[in-house]
């Protein structure tokens, strides 16, 4: 029997195009190189299937530019899809860019219709779906979220991203069932009790977005004391250049969306 929260056996990813120098970014730290973002993607898309997974792998959606970042249009469940509305007004449209592939992936997807939520502020844990209130996030998101997953066994507890932090997931992930790769910042505000949680090494807060794939922690390069740390506790990592992705405040989960069919 698989964990639906971290084994998989599909992922959907998507090419990044030339509009990837337009993509949204809190602060400009520089203008990201296509050619360097595709060789990292294609060795993101490389170590997903490694694993044994199968990836689809959809081509670019120039007119959008952020729309490499798959995970923030929808939410993929054991019993179902959520199509996303994300906060960002120039992400909207890339719902819809989605739907068609899901509605092949899953027989119920289902859409959030009138707040705003974004999957990079949903974590998946084996006990509950924690969704973080942010800047792209609002309570009716939440709300709506919450009533369309309960048909589905799901419950969510609303917790708060920290302030200056996109999306919760920037500063978490799930290693496996019960633990949980945090920054302190965020780990302090109480939301994880009950998880066993390892904290990113002090200065390496952008090593916390992560994914466990299958047997895999896939992680940002250039963080070598969060690595040793998690090599330490076991967990098998592969290190992926982020460097053009870190540019638009974008890592590992975003890349992705990640599912399991029977
Ligand atoms: C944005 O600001 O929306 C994109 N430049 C980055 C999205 C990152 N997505 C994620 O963390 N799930």
């Amino acid at each position: 029997m698989r964990n639906p929260t971290f084994e998989f056996t599909h992922a959907i990813t998507r090419r990044p195009t030339a509009s990837i120098v337009d993509g949204l970014r809190a602060e400009d730290i520089g203008t990201p190189d296509l050619d360097q973002m595709l060789r990292d993607h294609a060795h993101y898309v490389a170590t997903l299937k490694a694993t044994g997974a199968e990836v689809i792998e959809l081509s670019g959606a120039d007119a959008f530019p952020d729309a490499v970042f798959v995970e923030d249009t929808a939410l993929c469940l054991p019993k179902g899809a959520v199509l996303m509305r994300p906060g960002a007004a120039s992400r909207l449209g890339e719902v819809a860019e989605m739907e068609a592939t899901l509605r092949e992936c899953f027989s119920d997807v289902r859409q959030i219709t009138k707040g705003h939520i974004e999957g990079g502020d949903i974590l998946v844990t084996d006990r509950e779906i924690l969704v973080g209130r942010s800047d792209r996030t609002d309570a009716a998101g939440v709300a709506e979220l919450t009533e369309i997953v309960a048909d589905w066994g799901h419950s969510v507890r609303e917790v708060f991203t920290p302030p200056g932090v996109l999306h919760f997931k920037t500063d978490c992930s799930l290693l496996d069932a019960d633990t949980i790769l945090s920054t302190k910042r965020l780990a302090e505000s109480g939301c994880f009790e009950g998880y066993r949680v390892l904290h990113v090494a002090e200065g390496e807060e952008a090593a916390a977005n992560t994914i466990r794939f299958n047997d895999t922690v896939l992680c940002p390069a250039g963080f070598p004391r969060t690595v040793s740390m998690l090599h330490e506790n076991g967990y098998k990592v592969v290190e992926v250049n982020n460097s053009e992705c870190a540019k638009l405040d974008g890592g590992m989960s975003c890349l992705s969306l990640r599912f399991n069919k029977a």
